[in-house]
């Protein structure tokens, strides 16, 4: 059982978040989920300090915040442009997300993929203790695992994936499929966040290595065993409650609600990001205006965009696009008294934005493709029992898996779009406390403490390699 054999927890990911407490600023959903997890385990968070430096040296800077010990390194910019702009970000999240669009195959890259996760299995070892349980998160780091066994480490080590796996035929436009694929089976464990993800991968280890799939989800490749499982991440949902219920969100709250001047309101959060299906969204709703010019007025769309990535061309793109869209749109449909859509490109404190959720009756999560999207699961959670908003989600965020009760719509479809919309504005109040409380439930149970034990005792259980 993880927690209780003691051993320490060493998590390792990219980035590791500045602050640990939640606090403030805009942090991604694995930061939120993994200070979460780490506050009452103790042990070492590992990764990228986000800072460049002129030489790498294997420098960590080793820090206590909030019961938190973490520790971390600079990059040089050669391995931030080719391993993190490049590899991760050019490479393998569009890929991951279904976009062989614009999906960029540099051999460059791919280098500094390779040396950027030598990099963190030299500099992390001196760390490591032989019964430490580790666990790698995230597409950025892949061979993490194997670079690890060559340095001799036969810890139990685990492999978390926050985002889609991709079908078989898909992942064989990516040059060095195989090799990448292969580097997985050194791990004990690979978590994904749905059932969905996890027969996408058994498919490529038939269809491709020709694996052997045995009971439980043990998958063998010449030689090497790893046991794959569908693990959903969950949110920190009791500090999520205790924040929607906190006078700071009470007072965003009560000033949307001037704002808004009686208006209802949709909430979107999101970063920036062409796999969250902002166009799309955006393109619903001015659909649903269009079809409905009695109601216009009464509602409008908040929109916070945050922006992510902006040193990668796609994310430059997918800005200007919807700067335009939201231009034409509010142009279009705005009088001097409403606008339309609010469209926001900076980020909110937590709390606040636990207000903004608690102030609309409709939360717009629309991705095209998502690994789980933690947006769904806060809104849920931010509302207010006696009257709680309706979500319309996505069909194609992994969260669709769990939360079954909300308004699921392909987002591809401005119509399906508009009618979910006109679907919930028009959603008794007895419907919306029912489908709302299906979602609680699954909220409150699975929760990011529970996706940690789940992911730690899976680890902690397996036979190391
Ligand atoms: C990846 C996967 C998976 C956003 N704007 C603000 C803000 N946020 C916070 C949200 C949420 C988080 O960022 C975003 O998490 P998501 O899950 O929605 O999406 P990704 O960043 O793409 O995360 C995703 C996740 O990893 C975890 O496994 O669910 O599928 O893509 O927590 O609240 N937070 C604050 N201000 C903002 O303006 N404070």
């Amino acid at each position: 059982m993880g927690m209780r054999d003691m051993s320490r927890l060493i998590i390792i990911s990219n980035r590791v978040s500045a602050t640990t407490s939640g606090g403030s600023g805009s942090q991604g959903g694995l930061a939120v989920a993994l200070s979460a997890a780490l506050r009452e385990s103790g042990g070492i968070w590992f990764g990228w300090s986000g800072a460049e430096t002129q030489k790498f040296t294997g420098h960590i800077n080793l820090q206590r915040n909030v019961g938190v010990t973490t520790a971390t390194i600079d990059l040089e910019a050669q391995d931030i442009d080719e391993y993190y702009n490049g590899y991760a970000n050019r490479t393998l999240w569009p890929l991951f997300h279904f976009r062989t669009d614009l999906a960029e195959y540099k051999r460059g890259f791919a280098g500094g993929y390779e040396r950027v996760n030598a990099r963190f299995a030299d500099t992390v070892s001196p760390l490591l203790e032989a019964d430490d349980l580790i666990w790698v998160n995230d597409y950025h780091l892949m061979p993490l695992g194997r670079e690890l066994r060559q340095r001799g480490w036969k810890n139990r080590i685990g492999f978390f994936l926050h985002i889609p796996w991709p079908p078989m035929r898909l992942l064989l436009s990516l040059p060095s499929h195989r090799e990448l694929v292969e580097s997985l089976f050194a791990y004990d464990v690979i978590g994904f966040q749905t059932h969905d993800g996890v027969e996408t991968f058994l498919d490529y280890a038939r269809g491709e290595l020709h694996a052997d799939i045995g009971d439980n989800g043990v998958v063998t490749h010449e030689g090497q065993s790893v046991r794959v499982i569908a693990c959903p991440i969950g949110i920190d949902t009791a500090d999520f409650v205790i924040s929607a219920n906190g006078p700071v969100a009470r007072e965003v709250h009560r000033r949307m609600r001037i704002s808004a001047n009686d208006r209802t309101m949709i909430i979107g959060v999101d970063r920036l990001d062409y796999s969250k299906g902002l166009q799309e969204r955006f393109l619903g709703y001015e659909r649903f205006l269009a079809a409905h010019p009695s109601v216009q007025e009464d509602i409008f769309l908040l929109q916070i965009a945050p922006p992510s990535r902006s040193d990668v061309q796609s994310y430059q793109e997918i800005r200007a696009t919807l700067d335009g869209l939201s231009g034409r749109i509010n142009g279009e449909f705005a009088d001097a008294e409403w606008v339309p859509i609010r469209y926001v490109n900076k980020g909110y404190p937590r709390e606040q934005l636990a207000g903004m959720y608690r102030a609309a009756r409709i939360g717009l999560v629309t991705p095209l493709r998502d690994g789980m999207n933690l947006v769904a699961k806060e809104y849920v959670a931010a509302q207010d029992p006696q009257n709680p908003g309706v979500l319309i989600l996505s069909r194609f965020a992994g969260a669709a898996e769990q939360l079954t009760d909300a308004l699921l719509v392909n987002p591809h479809s401005p119509e399906e779009i508009a009618d979910a919309l006109a679907g919930a504005l028009a959603m008794p109040l007895d419907e919306r406390v029912a489908r709302w409380r299906a979602m609680m439930d699954n909220i409150e149970q699975e929760d990011v403490i529970w996706w940690r034990r789940k992911f730690t005792d899976a680890l902690s259980n397996t036979l190391s390699n």
